[in-house]
């Protein structure tokens, strides 16, 4: 039985990303369905499972449909309670949730000036006020998270909250955005984490190189970095 992940090109769909990194590191059986943001006909008709109109939609092995990435990894952590995809500890369970709903409501300016890119890195990227505020506030929650517990990740083993900011860390690799020690390492562990490389290579083969068109940067191009320095 396995579930159908409906995805957009893996290269820069975060969202997408998301998801598909959930189901990954979990080892849940599924199959991706891989659509195109900006080809015809519009994403919604490609999905075609109304009234999904953005990517990710999961489709559970019994045909329920599921919207919306944090609501698919809600279904995902009640239809399988033996996986702690919140941390199994109470606390640390809390914590995840919290920093995966922050994530999902906020960091407005970084996902807006910064959009995802898996295939280029770039150099001297400016630094404007909001976007400083959003890696100010990513220093804190990741400082204040492993702090917590302990690490590696974010609420201690791999958790939706650590898919839920790898698409922040591909943006800090790929914008060389300027982080201190703590964000710089947690950021590099996603840059070396098999799932995330797995993901980043599919991301350079499927689809066409919407850095070119729709996301193009007019920033210096630099080869995409195996780790992340700090800069604060
Ligand atoms: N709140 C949604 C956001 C999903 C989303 O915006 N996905 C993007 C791709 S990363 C999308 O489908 N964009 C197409 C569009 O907005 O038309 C979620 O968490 O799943």
């Amino acid at each position: 039985m396995r579930y159908i992940l409906h995805i957009a090109d893996p290269g820069y769909s975060s969202w997408s990303m998301r998801a598909g990194l959930i189901l990954a590191r979990f080892d849940i059986p599924h199959d991706l369905v891989i659509h195109r943001i900006y080809e015809n006909p519009p994403l919604p008709m490609q999905i075609g499972l109304p009234p999904a109109r953005t990517v990710p939609v999961l489709v559970a092995p019994d045909g329920t449909v599921i919207r919306d990435t944090l609501a698919i990894a809600e279904e995902l952590a009640s239809r399988h309670p033996d996986l702690p995809l919140w941390s199994a500890d109470p606390a640390l369970r809390i914590l995840a949730r919290s920093l995966a709903a922050e994530m999902h409501a906020s960091f407005t300016a970084l996902r807006s000036r910064c959009p995802m890119c898996l295939r280029v890195a770039y150099d001297d990227v400016p630094v404007p006020d909001d976007l400083a505020a959003d890696l100010d506030r990513l220093e804190v929650l990741w400082s204040d998270a492993l702090d917590r517990s302990g690490g590696p990740w974010l609420a201690g083993e791999w958790s939706v909250a650590d898919a839920f900011f790898a698409p922040v860390a591909a943006r800090i690799a790929g914008y060389g955005l300027p982080v201190g020690p703590t964000a710089a390492a947690y950021a590099t562990r996603h840059l070396q984490d098999d799932a995330f490389v797995a993901w980043r290579v599919s991301g350079l083969r499927e689809g066409a190189d919407l850095h070119e068109t729709v996301y193009r940067q007019p920033y210096p191009r630099r080869e995409w970095p195996k780790e992340i320095a700090a800069k604060r």
